[in-house]
Order: structure tokens, then sequence, then C-alpha cells
């Protein structure tokens, strides 16, 4: 059923650490032809730091788990790349499509392949004045026993809404050296986090404990601020205008995810997409030391 890149395969017969990178980020999250350089990056910043790079998607109705180069660049640049959650998986092995996962696809396969620790940009939430448009990436959350390295939720959501549904869930969240819940392109989100952690070591010690405890059938949400934020004024008067085109355009969905990052990049000329690719890489490397200190 699932398909392993040849390093992916060595690194589980080896016991290596494993870090899984998620797909829609690279397919409908960032702008070609910077995707695939990101997505090339991203890997690369795993392995200097000691594990594995897993990128999940799913090639002709295959799951992958791992991508090897031209699956990447399928990825990264074919047109017919869908995006794909949970529960499309099934449908699409059917279809025989391509698609990327999104969070929630990606931390379902990566704990099928028993890959415990996952890289993503921001997670995804409750929608802003749409309290049914929720991400199924909440509820993937809440049933599925992963450590996810994120810049907190993304800031185009209800992120007071989202806070409480993790609460809701009893998905703990952790700030990264810090107190102050990350709010994406923006460093702080305006909410407190209770919990800090200040080593990929505590982390580990969480997740052992969580063990013994039974409270492990669920994610760790590790929220890791971006270090050099978009200006926050800019950012707010971009976020108004996407949302009143969203509505506009009656985007609904799963597009309304991509449609909104899509007008931040134009809108912001770059200024976001900086910002996202710091994020979606300083997240690769936090999530690296983690899986390396689970190996401890
Ligand atoms: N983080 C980013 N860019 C993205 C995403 C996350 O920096 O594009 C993707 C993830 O795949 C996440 C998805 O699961 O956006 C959320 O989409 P939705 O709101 O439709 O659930
Ligand atoms: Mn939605």
């Amino acid at each position: 059923m699932i398909k392993y890149s040849a390093e992916v395969s060595a690194a589980r017969s080896a016991g290596k650490p494993i870090v899984a990178l998620e797909s829609t980020i690279i397919s409908h999250g960032l702008p070609r032809p910077k995707n695939l350089e990101v997505a090339r990056e991203v890997e690369e910043i795993v392995r200097s730091a000691g594990a594995v790079p897993a990128t999940i998607a799913l090639i002709d109705g295959v799951i992958h788990v791992g991508l090897e180069e031209d699956q990447l660049i399928r990825i990264a640049t074919d047109d017919s790349v869908v995006k794909a959650s949970t529960r499309d998986l099934a449908i699409i092995e059917m279809t025989k499509q391509s698609a990327a996962t999104t969070v929630a696809a990606t931390a379902h396969i990566a704990k099928l392949a028993g890959v415990d620790v996952f890289a993503t940009g921001g997670l995804g939430g409750v929608h802003r004045g749409h309290s049914y448009d929720e991400s199924a990436d909440l509820t993937a959350l809440s049933q599925l026993e992963i450590i996810i390295v994120c810049a907190g939720v993304k800031s185009i959501l209800d992120v007071a809404g989202t806070l409480e549904r993790l609460e809701t869930y009893s998905v703990p969240v952790l700030g990264y050296k810090t107190n102050k819940f990350p709010g994406f392109y923006l460093t702080d989100s305006g909410f407190e986090i209770e919990h800090r952690v200040d080593s990929p070591a505590e982390i580990a010690a969480i997740w052992k404990n969580r063990a013994d405890l039974k409270t492990n059938d669920r994610a760790i949400v590790v929220t890791n601020p971006v270090a050099n934020q978009m200006n926050p004024a800019l950012h707010d008067e971009i976020l108004n205008s996407g949302l009143a085109a969203a509505a506009a355009n009656h985007i609904v969905g799963k597009a309304v995810t991509p449609f909104l990052l899509e007008h931040f990049h134009t809108a912001s000329k770059g200024e976001s997409l900086r910002v996202n690719i710091d994020i979606i890489k300083s997240n690769s490397q936090l999530a690296a030391e983690i899986a390396v200190a689970l190996k401890k």
C-alpha cells in the first residue's frame, strides 16, 4: 500500500530518526518555481540535523513516503496534482490521481509508516466568520499520536476559536522558547500559551510521559515562532482584502486556504513568501532535532 523512497527505506531498516513533511505546501501553498527549491532545501535541512526527510504524497494513486527527485518535481510542477485530505485518500488510490497531502492526510500516512515527528508551516483550524469551516487538521490531531512542529495556526484563521478546539480535543500546545502563541506570518498572535519548552529533550520527555499516562492517543503541537515576522500593519491590511476577495469570488471548501495564501504572496510582493519559507525551514530543523531526541 505504501512505497518508500530508497532513503526512507534504509532509514527504517537502520532505525534512524525520520521526519514527515507535507506536500500541500509545495503544490498549493508556495508559488512556482520557489516551491521546488524550498522543498529540496527543507529536505537538506532535515538531513543536516541528523534525520531523514520523508515528504509524503500520492503519485498515480500510490502513497509515497519519501519522494524521489522526479516525484518531487511532479508534485511541484504538475497542474493535475490535487490537494488531498484524509477523506480523499482511498478515493485517490482508486482513481489513480496524483495528490499532495494536507497536514491531516500527511499525519495519517506518517502514522501508518511509523513516523512520529512531522513539520509543516502553519496548522489548519477554524476559519474566521465560518464556525463550521474547520480544517480536518484539527480532528486528525485529536486522533493521531504524532508531534507536529508548526508556527501556530495560519493567521488567516480564527486563532481564538482554533485554540479552544485544541483544548476540547485535549491536544497539548507547547511554545518552543516562548509563552506567546505564534501567529504564522507574525511572531506573536496575541494569545498566551501556558506551557513553554526550551529543548528537544524536554519534548521527548513529555512524549514518553504521555505514553506512561496513556494520554498519547492524540498529537502534541509544538509551536515555533518565526524570527523575522511580516510587518503587522501590512499583514492585517492584506488579510482584510483577502477575506473580502474570497467572499466576493465565492471561494469555498479546500480552495479557501490556497486562495488566501496566494493573495498574501501577491499582495505583499513576496514579503509573506519570505516569511513562509523561513517558517518551514526553521520548523523542519526543529522537527529533525526532536526526531533525534526521541531516539535517545
Ligand atoms: N502551512 C503552510 N502552507 C500551507 C499549509 C500549511 O505554510 O499551504 C497547508 C497544509 O497542508 C494544511 C492546509 O493542512 O494548508 C490546510 O488547509 P485547509 O484549511 O483546507 O484544511
Ligand atoms: Mn475548510
